[in-house]
């Protein structure tokens, strides 16, 4: 399954990585997060807002126009969403336009659910998510330049992702 959705082929020109977030949640609560391409900024921090311009946001094709917060190296972002699979728990959006630096930019995010056994045999539903991109490395930057630029976007992003789950999760228990 993760090598499935996560090996991608890098052109000489591109650069690309995983990264792996462990989340003290269902599953079920994660991915109502991560679903909404519409509502991006439900844990990405570093979007201001959001809007839909072509399709609903749920099906294949779907854009959204993106604002992102000042201080970055950007302002807009246009992204159309590939895939959408609710069984699976996989989200795929690519990069379509914007003034920034990541070209041909695509990310695929998979959750996936397992069984965590505490102490004192009691076990918990938590979450794994997964977070693979690939991205054009732009002619004056390195390619390790750029995988950490995109890195330290998507670490912050998972890390909200898991913060803000884990603050739902608890407040449904009790
Ligand atoms: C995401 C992932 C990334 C978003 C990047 C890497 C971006 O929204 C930000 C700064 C940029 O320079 C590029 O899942 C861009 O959102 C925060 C505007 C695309």
């Amino acid at each position: 399954m993760i090598r499935l959705y996560h090996t991608h082929e890098l052109h000489p020109h591109q650069c690309g990585s995983a990264l792996v977030q462990p989340i003290d949640a269902p599953l079920g609560l994660v991915w109502s997060l991560v679903r909404q391409f519409g509502s991006p900024q439900a844990y990405k921090q570093f979007i201001k807002s959001c809007e839909i311009v072509v399709g609903d946001g749920a099906t294949k094709g779907s854009v959204r126009e993106i604002s992102v917060v000042t201080g970055l190296p950007a302002g807009r972002s246009r992204e159309q969403l590939e895939a959408l699979d609710d069984e699976a728990h996989v989200m795929v959006f690519s990069i379509i336009g914007g003034d920034h630096r990541l070209a041909n930019y695509r990310s695929t995010t998979t959750a996936h659910e397992y069984l965590h056994q505490g102490s004192a045999g009691i076990h918990s539903k938590r979450t794994v998510v997964i977070e693979s991109f690939v991205v054009d490395v732009p002619g004056d930057n390195s390619k390790e330049e750029t995988r950490s630029f995109a890195e330290t976007i998507i670490g912050c992003n998972l890390r909200s992702l898991a913060r803000i789950s884990e603050k739902m999760a608890c407040t449904v228990k009790v």
